[in-house]
């Protein structure tokens, strides 16, 4: 595949990309859905019925994520090197809220279901830097009311992020990466179809197994992030140094 030096690649990633990090994925054997069950923690419903339950299951994995042992791992530092180093466009849109894409230099970002180190508060709409336990007692530094403050995270039946702009970008894209995603929650699993349907982009999966989208894409590298990730960013700027 001949990808032009200027074209613009979009990256879509999932949980398996964290997974080699030390964070569980969702839908694994051992992961997040075999322990809790979505209904009772990930959904407005869920919020409205048991917040401190909602409250514990974002303040453990919070807590997780605060653990020294968590860093960024090669795939996370790759996708960040193909940022600093493409000569054209390179957008990251994650469905993970963990903050290792940052940590690994990425900023060209859209956390399309939120990040875990962000409360909202339902009174006021704020959204505040938050690393400690939420409580149901918490008080919204702006507006200083209790009972509001919530995780700014995605649940089931909420409408992601910057879902324009990822639209927009995903239709003007050349490249289309899929990294660490089992392709099964919407609309991020969509996506791959809508840079097919605007008959563009090149579409490449990066799983350690084929994904629920599998048919969908042109090219297929199967196995750890941490070794097709850096892997095929060698291969894409040795492409763009040769031109
Ligand atoms: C919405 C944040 C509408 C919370 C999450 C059709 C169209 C639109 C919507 C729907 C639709 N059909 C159904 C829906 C509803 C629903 C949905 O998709 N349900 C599914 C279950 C069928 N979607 C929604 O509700 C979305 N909202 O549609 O709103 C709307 C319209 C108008 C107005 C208002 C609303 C919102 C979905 C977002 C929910 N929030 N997360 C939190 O994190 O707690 S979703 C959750 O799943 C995470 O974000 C996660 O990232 C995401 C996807 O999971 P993956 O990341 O793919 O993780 P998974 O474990 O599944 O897979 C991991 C993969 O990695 C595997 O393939 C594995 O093989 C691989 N892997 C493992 N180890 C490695 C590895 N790969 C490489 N290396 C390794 N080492």
């Amino acid at each position: 595949m001949k990808l032009h030096p200027e074209g613009k690649i979009v990256i879509l990633t999932g949980a398996g990309v964290s997974r080699e990090s030390g964070l569980n994925t969702f839908r694994d054997a051992d992961g997040i859905w075999a322990q809790v069950r979505i209904e009772d923690v990930a959904t407005p419903e869920a919020f409205a019925r048991d917040p401190e339950g909602v409250q514990a299951f974002y303040n453990d994995r919070r807590a997780g994520l605060c653990d020294v042992a968590i860093k960024p791992n090669p795939a996370h530092l790759a996708l960040a090197e193909l940022e600093r180093d493409w000569p054209g466009d390179v957008l990251l849109v994650t469905q993970n809220i963990d903050d290792l894409h940052e940590r690994a230099g990425s900023h060209n970002l859209i956390h399309m279901h939120g990040e875990l180190f962000k409360a909202r508060c339902e009174a006021c709409s704020a959204v505040h830097a938050w690393r400690d336990d939420l409580q149901v007692s918490s008080r919204c530094p702006a507006c200083g009311q209790s009972g509001g403050l919530r995780p700014h995270v995605v649940w089931f039946g909420e409408m992601p992020f910057e879902m324009e702009r990822i639209a927009t970008e995903l239709e003007s894209c050349d490249l289309f990466l899929s990294i660490g995603t089992s392709g099964s929650v919407y609309p991020a699993a969509g996506f791959v179809q809508e840079v097919r349907m605007a008959g563009r982009g090149h579409t490449v999966e990066l799983n350690l197994e084929p994904s629920e989208g599998r048919d969908l894409f042109h090219e297929h590298h199967h196995g750890p992030a941490s070794e097709v990730v850096p892997a095929y960013v060698r291969s894409l700027l040795k492409g763009a140094a040769r031109r």
